[in-house]
């Protein structure tokens, strides 16, 4: 099984600003740990990030030619303003699950709307990076 873990705009940035919010793990950390899960789990994980709208439609749609099994995607803001994004994750209906570190639902009321929602499999929020553990838990048992 092959799962790719996408994350958009400034997570990039992790541990290194508003650790308050996102913890104070590196971006770098964060794959270390994605990578020793999927170890124990048995399933192969690629990894993608950009700050870019369009690279992460791309990203998605590559996934699909790579014929990957699972996308685990944390769209940032983006996760509140892309119909591409939507469009693009159920052009290619891999299942994918969507994850965020904090709970957009108790912050700002621009934070409450999640496009991408509608074509995930799950949504996994406010439980930290283990959140990303989770949401490769998730896709690996429904390949089982
Ligand atoms: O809670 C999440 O994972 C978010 O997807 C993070 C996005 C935010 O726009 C969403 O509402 C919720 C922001 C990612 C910014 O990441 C940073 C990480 C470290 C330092 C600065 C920004």
């Amino acid at each position: 099984m092959k799962i790719l873990v996408i994350n958009g705009p400034n997570l990039n940035m992790l541990g290194i600003r508003q650790p308050e919010i996102y913890g104070k793990t590196t971006y770098e950390d964060l794959k270390a740990m994605i990578s020793a899960e999927a170890e124990r789990l048995g399933v192969a994980v690629d990894f993608f990030q950009s700050n870019h709208e369009g690279a992460l439609v791309d990203a998605i749609q590559q996934a699909y030619f790579d014929r990957v099994d699972g996308i685990v995607i944390n769209p940032g803001a983006y996760t509140h303003t892309s119909v591409a994004l939507l469009d693009a994750v159920k052009a290619v209906s891999t299942p994918t699950v969507e994850v965020h570190i904090s709970d957009p639902e108790t912050r700002e009321e621009f934070r409450h709307v999640s496009y991408i929602r509608a074509a995930c499999v799950a949504t996994v929020k406010g439980r930290g990076l283990e959140g990303y553990l989770e949401a490769l838990r998730l896709l690996a048992k429904r390949d089982s």
